[in-house]
């Protein structure tokens, strides 16, 4: 593995500001959060990018069609859209960078002057198609034959519409000259790549040989000056590709910077989803190759979510804004569903059907209806508080050891981006708590006269104490667990437990700790909240 640094540092791509988010965005979003809040949870130094991306044509050209400057469009769609989808998806991400901001700008052109000196950079001329929904210089074999309205056509393979042809006068970047070490470097980090099938699909792209690449433009202006000719700008995905070194303060002189960029850098990983691919594994290193910067730890491209069969996005009409989802289902929900039933790497597609009943069976009949049941028993039986427990079984054994198979198993999940997995070990200690209590009917055991005190309340230490006490241990292992993944439900399960004044606030207990039992102390206040996740009765209809 490449040179890990001491902070778990993790990116998302930096999104256009042409248009509001969509489901797509938020799922590579919601993901990068769910990661580093594991890692949190773990008591690791975590620092978590993301931003947008504000320069090239598509967003000057989304600005003049609506009669503004660029720059107020990309203000506009920022302070309106991308900071407030963070907001209502619950991510804690800790910086927030616009390519338009003097500490991205100014560290671009340094990087690219450096460049230049080192004589990785030189004037050239540029001849081929462009798809400016892509921002990419295309190759020939990268075009599919138009359908319908642009039959008879060349149009890029992912919007299906037509490519520009270029013709510029251009700097280049040497790119060819990576082609063998960025094959060595996969060879020898099998893991920088990841899932495999994107590993397989970069080396084989780098096999044919990589040519040089075009890194500026001179036909309009909305970009970075290239500092040595302001009449081109930098090509935009040169540009945003230096994110995530410029946002944690690159070549800094300020010494706070400075400190941060040293334990931060390189990347543990970029999460992008599999259509910027190219970019990030093969430009990005061969850029930081030439600058002479440590290679980032992985790149993880994630499938796409599709909608009908296909990518969902805006310009196709198959966009879903994530308050579509959130309005009904909430945080939580959105945050769970994609994370689970996406196997992470693989397309997904999404429907409101298996939405709802997946939100029926697994948050509101299989997670939310135990936490309050459980509560709602210690509320019966004990006046909420919670008894001391008796001797333990091969019963309550049985779940401790489910408890720590689910932590193991997730951990190790997590370590591999396999968020499903991950989301489905911590499943089976809800499932396995759920079949508990079925097998243990606590409402028979307090029955028996054995179990009531002469004053008739339930006795301590008697059967019905350990399997309620057992429950609300097998719940404080689930708000720890789940606590990436559904923060607010875990945050009210907490808060329900009166873990709190005993154990200390939520995100303070590492996860490796989660399964070890006996932990929430005889006399602990349980309250019976508001449900986790009320049934929906009415699911939503697309
Ligand atoms: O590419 N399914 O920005 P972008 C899953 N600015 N994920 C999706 C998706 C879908 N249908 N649609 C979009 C850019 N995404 C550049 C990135 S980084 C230095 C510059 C997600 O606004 C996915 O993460 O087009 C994809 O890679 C990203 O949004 C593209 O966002």
């Amino acid at each position: 593995m490449p040179d890990a640094s001491s902070t778990f540092y993790l990116t998302t791509p930096i999104y256009y500001v042409n248009d509001a988010p969509h489901i797509g965005h938020a799922y590579t979003t919601v993901a990068a959060d769910v990661i580093t809040r594991w890692h949190r949870q773990r008591q690791e130094p975590v620092w978590f990018l993301t931003g947008t991306d504000e320069h090239g044509q598509k967003v000057m050209r989304t600005a003049e069609a609506n009669g503004v400057t660029p720059q107020q469009w990309a203000d506009r769609l920022v302070e309106d859209a991308w900071k407030p989808v963070l907001e209502t998806l619950d991510v804690r991400n800790d910086d927030f960078i616009r390519t338009t901001q003097a500490r991205h700008t100014e560290r671009v052109q340094a990087f690219i002057q450096d460049l230049k000196d080192k004589g990785e950079i030189y004037a050239g001329s540029y001849e081929g198609p462009y798809c400016v929904g892509c921002e990419e210089f295309k190759l020939p074999g990268d075009l599919v034959d138009g359908t319908g309205e642009y039959e008879g056509q060349k149009v890029c393979a992912i919007h299906s519409t037509p490519v520009e042809m270029l013709s510029e006068q251009n700097y280049f970047f040497r790119m060819s000259a990576y082609t063998q070490r960025l094959l060595d470097f996969y060879e020898q980090n099998p893991t920088f790549v990841q899932p495999a099938s994107a590993r397989n699909e970069v080396i084989s792209f780098v096999k044919q040989g990589l040519q040089d690449l075009s890194i500026s433009r001179n036909t309009f202006d909305w970009g970075i000056p290239i500092p040595w000719d302001t009449s081109h700008v930098l090509y935009v995905w040169f540009d945003a590709l230096l994110n995530y070194a410029t946002a944690i303060g690159v070549d800094s002189d300020d010494p706070e910077e400075k400190a941060r960029f040293e334990r931060t850098w390189p990347a543990n990983v970029h999460l992008v989803g599999k259509d910027i691919l190219r970019f990030h594994a093969v430009i990005w290193p061969a850029m930081l190759m030439a600058a002479g910067l440590p290679l980032p730890g992985q790149v993880f491209a994630h499938g796409w979510l599709l909608v009908g069969g296909e990518k969902m996005s805006k310009s196709k009409l198959t966009g879903i804004a994530p308050s579509q989802i959130i309005d009904t289902f909430g945080s939580d929900a959105f945050r769970y569903y994609f994370l689970r039933s996406i196997a992470f790497g693989q397309d997904g597609s999404f429907s409101w059907e298996d939405l709802a009943a997946r939100y029926q069976a697994e948050l509101a009949n299989g997670f939310g209806n135990l936490a309050s049941r459980v509560a709602a028993m210690i509320g019966k039986y004990y006046g909420g508080v919670l008894p001391q427990a008796g001797p333990q079984t091969d019963a309550e054994e049985t779940l401790a050891a489910v408890a720590a198979r689910a932590v193991t198993d997730a951990e190790d999940a997590m370590d591999r981006l396999a968020l499903h997995e991950a989301i489905s070990a911590v499943w089976t200690l809800v499932e396995a708590t759920n079949g508990y209590i079925t097998e243990q009917e606590p409402w028979k055991v307090a029955k028996d006269p054995a179990e009531v005190g002469p004053d008739g309340a339930a006795v301590q230490g008697g059967r019905l104490a350990t399997i309620l006490v057992t429950a609300a241990e097998a719940l404080r292992a689930l708000a720890v667990l789940l606590n990436p993944v559904t923060p607010k439900a875990a945050a009210a399960l907490w808060e329900s437990l009166g873990a709190e004044p005993a154990l200390g606030a939520l995100a303070l207990q590492p996860v490796d700790a989660a399964a070890r039992w006996g932990q929430l102390p005889a006399g602990t206040v349980v309250t019976k909240g508001a449900s986790l996740f009320p049934r929906i009765e009415e699911p939503a209809a697309s």
